[in-house]
């Protein structure tokens, strides 16, 4: 019997607090009465650990014992959020948690909020991932993500007079309780060097890469439990370090700069996350983060995770490599040159192999968020690699000139290598040429990816072409976040919700009852006032208990048009002040924006400058009795997120349509009882079927209809001449109200609207006004409006990321559940 001795395994009060103090005394080093918050938390994340111990390794002894097929989620980012919560839930110990902490005279909701949460993604991409891997974990599917364990996640927003100003995330200053470091099982990664020919002694040649510099990478587990199941996958971040130490002799020498050198360029590798989000930089580092990740990974799996004596050329069956966007897809000639140069297999065997178990997720229809390496820099980086991306394009070029004979114009739309404005290799082709499969993120975005982006290799290869909608994972958006209204969930139609998403269907009749819907309103005002007090407590924003909570929470970009929420209420401002609306009339709303910008995105940090001055003119101004608000907290991340959406009556999706690949905070806040206000984009197409047109206000262009109006020619300053609300709003902007009479303050802004508004909000804007008007109408019968927030709820059960995993295995990876049997 190899279960370990584990004392915790017992679910008990008694055991717990056992534990908990042992973690305390033995691990900490402290007593119970001079234990810091911090002592307490590290002690209690220990103790939580201990009862998943047993789940992690009889995982992992499964996977070295039978031969299941394994999904390696590649992503660079894994936006996880808090862990606390998560683990007590999936150990079953919240009850035996609290009332332990309780008896020792600790809240357990105080040790919660010590956590500071990993925030190693940027947004929806990387917070995409953490809920994959919660479900795959949940469903029994056996999985290792693989990333980065960034010393520095995406940076922490402040605000100085409404600009942004960005400070490093520092999540590890105290230490996190929650990873496992194994320096010894280090692996190598090359950078730079050359390239040469060698024969070896059977007299075969090679080509070997000697690269000019080693970097260290070391593994840091994380466990990732399943949620009902005892399962516990893992979730596998690298951290760079230099293999050796500094030179002695160059420091003894006075050299103390020159004697890091190496050490520095080390670790600088896993040091940061880069904050872009749509736009990727080519930035070297960027691309040495990226080969870092995966080279670490690939040899990972081959050496440690299959079996020694395991036949490569069956790789296909063990293993399915999922490239989250393009970030990871070096991985392609990575794998080939572990086959080709490495093992010493033919070109032909190793391609087989190779585009057997690649598959490639786009999360993006912007052309600028696809990636592009210059052929010069990763030629310097990675010359191996170089020459092996330009063997892939030669055959795949000659295979396409074989089948579009004369087409010249197509080879070189299709090449993996773009020559302008100067040469580089395309990798989102490079993806598409080796994957077996490629999807999108929402039906109208693979749809967009097939038709458009990506259309001259659907028509070749139209079966590598699907379709995954994006999901979250209800444990942590439902379950965790929202207890009361899970509570009452719970109650009408038992727990298997948590775990089978789609019996929230079971809720539909409820929506008819008067008395659950009194419930259910009850519950939403009392989230309420739970987020009005963090709002209070985390930025010192006051805001009423009792408004419209109107959210709109995304990172900032124009195409996402915050600019287009902004006009809105300054147009009800506007015409507030001149009459034209009387107050009396107005629902009383707090308007609650989220969005970090880019650091380098100037145009995005003017917006947040914008809505900034709009918010405290508008918070200051009594004459609105207090009517409208606006809360602009910086910083917004899970943790908050986890706060807000909860509370929220709507959800501000409005993209212009076409460029949204899905969304997946739209999905959190439809399973929470908000009702959407929002275009025909991304999964907004799809929770509005499901849902029902009476319960979500459309408004604005479809896709097509942009398309259209794209192609006849927009112009924004003849729609701003045309509509006079939106003129006196952009007017009232202009004229320095919101700067103390400064009109040059929010010129850029402005200019951008009225020059050429790339995402043609001005075009949307009266829809989107007259809309706004609807959700006013609606919001005053409150009767109706719970029924259709019950109606979200109950209609949206597909959006749950275990729904997600079970069509990515259907349609994808072939990977199949494999129970544990203890
Ligand atoms: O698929 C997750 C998420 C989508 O929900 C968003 O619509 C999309 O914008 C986001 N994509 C990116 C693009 N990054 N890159 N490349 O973050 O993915």
């Amino acid at each position: 019997d190899m279960t370990p001795p584990v004392a915790a395994r017992e679910h008990t009060v008694e055991s717990f607090t056992r534990e908990f103090l042992r973690e305390l005394n033995f691990g900490r080093g402290v007593d119970l009465d001079r234990a810091s918050a911090n002592d307490k938390y590290m002690a209690l994340a220990r103790t939580v650990r201990h009862y998943l111990m047993t789940g992690w390794l009889e995982t992992l002894r499964n996977q070295y014992r039978d031969q299941a097929k394994v999904v390696a989620y590649l992503s660079a980012e894994f936006l996880l959020g808090r862990q606390l919560d998560n683990n007590l839930l999936t150990s079953n110990l919240e009850g035996i948690a609290r009332e332990s902490l309780d008896q020792l005279g600790i809240s357990l909701d105080d040790l919660r909020e010590v956590e500071i949460e990993p925030g190693l993604g940027n947004g929806g991409l990387g917070r995409l991932a953490a809920c994959f891997i919660d479900s795959l974990a949940t469903l029994d599917v056996p999985c290792i993500g693989y990333g980065i364990r960034y010393e520095y996640g995406i940076f922490k927003q402040a605000f100085v007079d409404g600009h942004q100003v960005e400070k490093p995330d520092t999540w590890l200053a105290l230490g996190s309780p929650w990873e496992f470091p194994h320096p010894e099982n280090a692996v190598t990664v090359g950078f730079g060097g050359h390239v040469e020919d060698v024969t070896d002694e059977d007299g075969v040649k090679r080509r070997d890469w000697v690269p000019a510099s080693v970097v260290n990478g070391v593994p840091y587990n994380y466990m990732v439990p399943g949620y009902g199941t005892n399962r516990v996958n893992t979730l596998r971040l690298w951290s760079a370090r230099a293999p050796k130490a500094f030179n002695l002799q160059v420091f003894n020498e006075g050299g103390y700069e020159e004697a890091v050198k190496n050490q520095t360029f080390a670790e600088n590798i896993s040091k940061v996350l880069y904050p872009e989000d749509s736009t990727p930089q080519g930035k070297e580092l960027r691309l040495q983060q990226q080969y870092f990740f995966v080279a670490c990974s690939i040899a990972d799996f081959l050496c440690n995770v299959l079996p020694q004596d395991f036949d490569l050329h069956r790789l296909p069956d063990r293993i399915t490599w999922q490239l989250n966007d393009t970030h990871p897809v070096i991985a392609v000639p990575e794998l080939m040159r572990q086959l080709v140069d490495l093992r010493g297999w033919t070109w032909e065997d190793a391609w087989g192999v190779t585009q057997k178990v690649f598959a490639y997720t786009c999360h993006t229809l912007l052309p600028e968020a696809l990636e592009v390496w210059p052929v010069d820099l990763l030629g310097k980086l990675l010359p191996r690699h170089l020459e092996i991306i330009y063997r892939i394009n030669e055959l795949f070029l000659e295979e396409l000139r074989d089948t579009y004979p004369g087409d010249e114009l197509k080879v070189r739309h299709m090449s993996i290598i773009a020559e302008h404005p100067v040469r580089a290799v395309r990798m989102a082709h490079l993806a598409t040429v080796a994957g077996f499969k490629v999807n999108g993120v929402a039906a109208l975005h693979s749809e967009l990816l097939r038709d458009k982006v990506l259309s001259d290799f659907a028509q070749l290869w139209p079966e590598k072409f699907t379709n995954v909608t994006n999901g979250v994972t209800p444990r942590r958006f439902v379950r965790i976040a929202n207890p009361s209204m899970s509570g009452l969930v719970t109650e009408a139609i038992g727990d298997g919700w948590i775990k089978d998403l789609s019996q929230l269907s079971r809720l539909e009749p409820l929506a008819e009852d008067a008395e659950f819907r009194r419930r259910f309103r009850d519950i939403k005002a009392a989230n309420k006032v739970e987020f009005a007090r963090v709002l209070k407590e985390r930025d010192g924003i006051e805001i009423a208990g009792d408004a419209m909570v109107d959210a709109m929470v995304k990172r900032l970009h124009e195409y996402k048009r915050q600019t287009l929420k902004l006009l809105h209420i300054v147009s009800l401002y506007q015409r507030i002040g001149s009459g034209a609306l009387p107050l009396e009339s107005v629902t009383p709303r707090t308007f609650v924006f989220g969005a970090k910008a880019a650091p380098g995105y100037a145009l995005a940090k003017q917006i947040i400058a914008l809505i900034n001055a709009v918010g405290s003119t508008i918070n200051a101004d009594a004459s609105l009795e207090g009517r409208l608000k606006v809360a602009f907290p910086a910083n917004y991340n899970v943790t908050l997120a986890e706060k807000l959406i909860p509370a929220a009556d709507l959800s501000e999706q409005i993209s212009l349509a076409g460029k949204e690949a899905s969304g997946t905070g739209n999905m959190k806040f439809a399973l929470n009882g908000a009702l959407t206000i929002g275009t025909d984009d991304g999964a907004n197409v799809e929770i509005r079927e499901l849902v029902g047109d009476e319960n979500f206000f459309l408004f604005g262009m479809s896709e097509p209809e942009v398309a259209d109006l794209e192609a006849s020619g927009y112009s924004p300053e003849a729609v701003y001449a045309s509509d006079p609300d939106l003129k006196a709003a952009i007017d009232l902007i202009s004229s320095g109200a919101f700067s103390g009479g400064d009109r040059t303050l929010h010129e850029p802004v402005i200019a951008a609207l009225l020059g050429e508004d790339r995402f043609m909000a001005l075009a949307d804007f009266r829809s989107y006004v007259d809309a706004q008007d609807r959700v006013e109408a609606y919001y005053g019968d409150f009767e109706a409006w719970s029924r259709s927030a019950i109606l979200n709820v109950a209609r949206s059960g597909f959006f749950s990321s275990d729904r997600s995993m079970v069509d990515y295995m259907d349609r994808i990876w072939g990977a199949k559940p494999v129970k544990q049997n203890f």
